[in-house]
């Protein structure tokens, strides 16, 4: 096992990553911005190293400090969290070129996934159910073009292979638009990742995101931790998971992750993972697959009573899977919410002082933050500054115990969502459970779409 592991992110996932070190004897290292030197985490951590100013570009993004504060320090493996340098195919590569292991696949899974043309053919030949398109890139022939829309029908959607989290995307209605739209698609793609390729789907109209957490080792064992509902987002920005994802029968569940379980063997993954699916009209289409850690395995770890850091640590230093599939059970329900810090209503961003801060507790509640009273939020990085997550024997008693946890949490000094996650635990739809992409948007109104 390693003796020392760099944490190389900020915030909660810092303070996650180094209590799942501190259970197994490992000592860690945080890296922090300037902004950050005073965070409770770079406080709690066994060693510390500035790699530089508060813009994310020039610290939790710079490759070179960070492979140094690892030279340092003595580091033997760097845990990338999620976010910044964890899907950052060049990153894991030297880290694993300068002697370190990167805790997460290898480099070149993550550069397939990372393309996400590459990543749905990966996907469908290992046997995973595909949302319908071009297979593969659009070819620039306008008549080309043309004939794959029709066959696919309308409406489709227009991606760009570089993109993904819902960045570079365009919906096409009509044939007349088709052209002008993919153009207009790549000219974008091109700006914003120096790559014009795109690819076409049909576009589903009213779908759920349920995604599917992996998980497998170098040897070719992998496990499936069943699913988590991330359908309530605005933005894409998610608001609230859950596991399992409500009205789903477990057989349809157990299908499809054990496709994922499989499709990993397939391709050898190694490490956590998350297959991204839209599920309409029962049935499962892929769109992506995470290669990270995902700020809700939380709400895996509360139904399957795992450590999933842990997991990825053990995995990462070389060990066999230490679980099968049938001692894997979900128990009960999870959900979480994203509390952050910005305006419940127009969503601005909302830094400054936490002057209080008292935290919810009792049965089935459970906090990650690195806030605390006095704590400053930083205007230069996300603005989440607490999970709240609650677990319960039915969805029912998740969403009571989070109903009295929300009322419990005080938070003074800076604005919160607090007051849109009590109302949607108050929401009929969201008690009914199934609600899709575009409920919460829908909700809040136009406007604020
Ligand atoms: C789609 C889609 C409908 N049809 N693909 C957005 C994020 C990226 N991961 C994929 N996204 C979508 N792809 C087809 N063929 C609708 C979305 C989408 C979405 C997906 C998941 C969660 C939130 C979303 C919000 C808007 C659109």
């Amino acid at each position: 096992m390693f003796e020392k592991i760099l944490i190389a992110n900020r915030g909660e996932i810092a303070l996650r990553v180094q209590r799942a070190c501190r259970e197994l004897g490992i000592k860690t290292v945080a890296v922090h911005s300037e902004a950050d030197k005073d965070a409770k985490y770079v406080k709690l951590a066994d060693e510390s190293v500035c790699i530089g100013p508060a813009q994310s570009n020039l610290s939790y993004l710079n490759i070179p400090a960070v492979i140094s504060a690892a030279e340092v320090t003595d580091a033997e493996a760097i845990h990338p969290g999620y976010g910044f340098l964890s899907e950052n195919a060049d990153f894991a590569e030297r880290v694993e070129q300068s002697g370190f292991v990167f805790i997460g696949p290898k480099a070149e899974t993550i550069r397939l996934m990372g393309d996400k043309v590459s990543a749905k053919e990966a996907m469908k030949k290992a046997g995973i159910p595909c949302v319908p398109g071009s297979d593969g890139e659009l070819p620039d022939d306008p008549d080309t073009m043309r004939a794959i829309a029709k066959k696919v029908g309308y409406p489709v959607i227009i991606k760009a292979a570089g993109g993904g989290g819902g960045r570079g995307m365009r919906v096409v209605h009509t044939e007349a638009a088709l052209v002008n739209a993919v153009n207009m698609t790549k000219a974008e793609a091109e700006t914003a990742f120096g790559n014009p390729v795109v690819y076409m789907e049909k576009y589903l109209e009213n779908p759920r995101h349920i995604e599917i957490q992996v998980l497998a080792d170098q040897f070719g064992n992998a496990v499936y931790l069943g699913d988590r509902d991330c359908s309530m987002q605005r933005r894409h920005q998610k608001v609230i998971e859950e596991a399992p994802s409500p009205n789903l029968p477990s057989r349809v569940r157990d299908k499809i992750g054990e496709r994922c379980a499989d499709a990993c063997r397939k391709i050898k993954y190694r490490g956590a993972g998350t297959f991204e699916f839209l599920y309409e009209n029962g049935e499962f289409y892929f769109i992506e697959m995470n290669t990270r850690l995902q700020v809700e395995h939380t709400v895996t770890e509360m139904i399957t009573g795992l450590d999933l850091v842990q997991q990825q640590i053990f995995v990462a230093a070389g060990q066999k899977l230490n679980l099968r599939q049938k001692d894997i059970h979900l128990n009960g329900h999870a959900i979480e919410c994203r509390i952050n810090a910005e305006d419940p209503y127009n969503f601005v961003p909302s830094p400054g002082t936490i002057e209080r801060f008292h935290m919810p507790g009792g049965p089935g509640v459970r906090i990650d933050t690195h806030a605390y009273g006095g704590y400053v939020v930083p205007p230069h990085y996300d603005s989440m500054i607490c999970k709240l997550i609650t677990h319960g024997a039915t969805r029912e008693q998740a969403i009571a115990r989070m109903r009295i946890a929300l009322s419990e949490l005080f938070v003074q000094g800076i604005k919160t969502n607090v007051p849109l996650h009590a109302d949607l635990m108050a929401d009929a739809a969201f008690h009914q459970g199934g609600t899709s992409i575009h409920y919460l948007e829908e909700k809040l109104g136009i406007a604020n779409k």
